[in-house]
């Protein structure tokens, strides 16, 4: 079984995952800040290809042209000597106390001016560094009163912002996308574009809808209460899935950010089979990095911190073997034929059908038989059951 990770498999990490130190609002850091260099050698170590970073993870709010400088020279060096790659950057529009009342929505123009001009500065770094996606995740885009927020005045301003960056990226010529971060709640009461289908929707309204897809997290759909593999199916259906947020979450609660897999393990299977086996002939159907936002939990220590990033990769390529199980066994295709869930992609109407003709076909169609049909479903949820657990 191949469960060591390699370049390949284009597992990547927040600088902020394995760099958290566990402060949380009720307890102090437990761990020491991690030096981003040592983070690039260690995850490299581990068989991740990629690096991602919020511009504040790499040099401090603020900082100085020359500090900047000299931070960025530092990951790069990291970055030759390890052959690691930034596939994905971000922006801290959450920390400092300026982004309070949000970014590109806050009610405070001159805030709004500024949180621009901070992504468009780390847009700029991003495409240095050869990054393809700009992921923009807007926590503090929200409100926790009704009356404290015109939701569609933000939803315009958020639309003005994604289509200055859209505009910026097309005169400098980057090969940059956009890929926004839905999530219901934590740190806002309500966060705007809450889910994936608000992100998908919201899409449609830009100038350049092409430039600008997702970046689903596990967690924030499950917070919702939602499927995330079916979120992602409609993401990938509609060619907007840019990049994925992987972690674990049990339940409607705070954003727990677990391993991959230590929350709903089912899901995850899905998701993986779905990612892996989803494409029309069985093929990938993702190839963007497989990008992990957790925490390693405020009860470890450095060596757990590492434990917790091998764990991530790991249950990943354990539950793309299962998914693989799981497909070729002969039994497990037979149940999905006897599920119909191949005959789903036939079209219901004929080729040149239209409704005249469809009225007009009594085909001899019995509702009452036809609602007798049996689909066998828990059965082949049964075999993915048993594949998973290893027990086929
Ligand atoms: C928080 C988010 C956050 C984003 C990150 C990337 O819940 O998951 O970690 O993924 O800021 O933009
Ligand atoms: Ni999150
Ligand atoms: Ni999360
Ligand atoms: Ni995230």
């Amino acid at each position: 079984m191949m469960v060591t990770p390699t370049p390949a498999d284009k597992f990547s990490f927040g600088l902020w995952t394995v760099g958290w130190q566990g402060r949380d609002p009720f307890g102090d850091a437990t761990r020491a800040e991690l030096d981003a260099v040592e983070a690039v050698h260690r995850l490299a170590e581990l068989g991740a290809y990629g690096l991602s970073f919020h511009d504040d993870d790499l040099f401090p709010f603020g900082a100085p042209a020359a500090e900047r400088g000299r931070r960025i020279e530092l990951l790069r060096k990291a970055l030759a000597e390890t052959g690691m790659v930034v596939p994905m950057v971000t922006t801290n529009l959450f920390t400092h106390p300026v982004f309070k009342d949000g970014g590109f929505t806050s009610n405070d123009r001159a805030v709004r001016r500024f949180a621009l001009r901070k992504v468009l500065r780390n847009v700029e770094l991003a495409a240095e560094l050869g990054a393809r996606t700009y992921v923009l995740w807007g926590g503090r885009e929200g409100a926790e009163y009704d009356s404290a927020k015109d939701v569609r005045a933000a939803l315009d301003r958020y639309r003005e912002s994604l289509n200055m960056l859209t505009d910026f990226v097309r005169d400098r010529g980057y090969d940059l996308r956009f890929a926004i971060e839905p999530k219901p709640n934590e740190p806002r009461g309500d966060i705007l574009l809450p889910t994936l289908g608000h992100a998908l929707a919201f899409i449609t309204t830009l100038e350049h809808p092409e430039l600008v897809g997702v970046n689903p997290e596990v967690g924030h759909e499950q917070m919702a209460g939602l499927n995330f593999a079916h979120g992602i199916a409609q993401a990938l259906w509609q060619g907007k899935l840019f990049h994925i947020d992987l972690n674990g979450q049990r339940g409607i609660k705070y954003d727990q950010d677990l391993v991959f897999g230590h929350g709903d393990l089912m899901n995850a299977f899905s998701l993986v089979d779905l990612l892996e086996n989803g494409g029309p002939n069985g093929e990938p159907a993702y190839d963007g990095p497989r990008h992990f936002d957790y925490k390693p939990s405020r009860t470890e220590d450095m060596s757990g911190v590492w434990d917790s990033a091998a764990a991530n990769m790991r249950t990943y390529l354990l539950l793309k073997e299962r998914a693989r199980a799981f497909r070729a066994d002969p039994e497990v295709q037979q149940a999905l034929s006897a599920a119909g869930v191949g005959d789903l992609r036939t079209p219901t109407l004929a080729a040149g059908e239209g409704y005249a003709d469809l009225l007009a076909d009594a085909d001899g169609f019995d509702p009452d038989r036809a609602g007798e049909r049996g689909y066998g479903f828990v059965r082949l949820n049964q075999l993915a059951l048993e594949h998973l657990l290893g027990a086929r």
